[in-house]
């Protein structure tokens, strides 16, 4: 009964929309002219706002660019970043090349040339030359970008763990967390599976592989600089994505297989805080939330802690209700550092053994 009493009531006030749109109509009169067809003082309004749209366009763009550059990311931290960012600039650069060009023109003729009762329209067939320029040049401008995009691709994705000495490290996503699993000594990572999950072996390693007895669990990423690391990346439920914008690096976590990326940190962790960018940054959003301090402490509330930044290791796939907390913090650091923090770190036999003779 209430669903059909909601229709009636839709229903008439639709009615009553019609009814009062066609009063509306009537209340304006007739044109002088009687007609439906567009007048010159029409094309005149139409020809002024497609020319305002876009001269607002362009003022929203160069808007934008001067008020938010400051959101675009530094710098890269990874030896590949650099091709990567060459790549999307030269590709951006085109394309706001090409869109300014020609939005401008569109509209600027649709304004110079807007209706006018004593224009004559000029007829013009076709012409050949006109039509190969306009195709042969997108034709090769188009390859050439693909192309050199294609060779970026394969350099970025190298995961040749013959090329160099990388070091192999396993991200391993679940809900709503990650963990890394350094390979050991052997700098082979051991089997594993979800089914061998059980007590501390969170990662499901698999016990019966010697190659497993070293690799190492953390919940911390610990990378030395200037080093190639593979990455191998599993799921143990649903679809993540690893993301580490600052290294330019992204792939999905596919549960059921083994996804790879690789690239060579270049820049540690204490580089990336004492840059220009960075310094600038943190010193805006600290200012930030000292000021939001004031009203918390006003408010009896504890003050917000003073910002420190750090490279994460982000999940970018909507994952489940916690995805936006999955995170993991990466240290870039020396080599002796990362050898000493990693020597701290218990082996996944050590692991087991606790846990026999508990
Ligand atoms: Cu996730």
């Amino acid at each position: 009964m209430t669903v059909f009493l909601i229709i009636v009531v839709v229903a008439l006030f639709g009615i009553t929309l019609w009814q009062m749109s066609k009063i509306f109509k009537l209340s304006q009169g007739k044109r002088a002219d009687g007609s439906q067809v567009a007048n010159d003082e029409d094309n005149n309004l139409q020809g002024k706002l497609m020319l305002g749209f876009v001269i607002f366009l362009y003022v929203l763009t160069i808007y934008c660019f001067t008020q938010y550059h400051s959101f675009f990311l530094p710098e890269s931290a990874s030896a590949h970043g650099e091709d990567y960012d060459k790549l999307m600039l030269i590709s951006m650069v085109l394309i706001m090349f090409v869109q300014i060009i020609t939005q401008g023109l569109l509209h600027f003729f649709s304004y110079k040339y807007r209706g006018n009762k004593n224009n004559k329209a000029l007829f013009y067939a076709d012409n050949d030359k006109l039509e190969f320029i306009w195709t042969i040049i997108p034709v090769i401008v188009l390859a050439g970008l693909i192309i050199y995009g294609l060779f970026t691709w394969t350099d970025i994705m190298n995961i040749d763990e013959e090329d160099g000495d990388p070091l192999i490290i396993e991200l391993y996503a679940y809900q709503f967390d990650w963990r890394a699993r350094y390979a050991g000594e052997d700098n082979v990572l051991g089997k594993a599976n979800v089914r061998f999950i059980e007590g501390v072996n969170t990662l499901g390693l698999d016990a019966s592989d010697t190659y497993a007895m070293d690799d190492k669990i953390t919940n911390e990423l610990h990378l030395p600089v200037n080093r190639k690391v593979i990455f191998k990346m599993r799921s143990q439920d649903v679809l993540h994505s690893a993301y580490m914008p600052f290294f330019r690096a992204q792939m999905n976590v596919v549960p059921g297989m083994i996804t790879e990326f690789s690239y060579t940190p270049t820049l540690t962790t204490e580089e990336m805080r004492t840059s220009e960018f960075m310094v600038e940054k943190v010193a805006t959003i600290n200012k930030i939330r000292r000021e939001k301090s004031k009203a918390l402490t006003a408010a009896g509330d504890e003050a917000l802690e003073n910002y420190e930044f750090d490279y994460y290791l982000l999940c970018n796939k909507i994952c489940g209700t916690s995805h936006y907390n999955m995170q993991m913090k990466i240290i870039v650091e020396s080599e002796e550092d990362y050898n000493a923090w990693l020597a701290t770190q218990t082996q996944f036999k050590e692991q087991i053994s606790a846990q026999a003779s508990n």
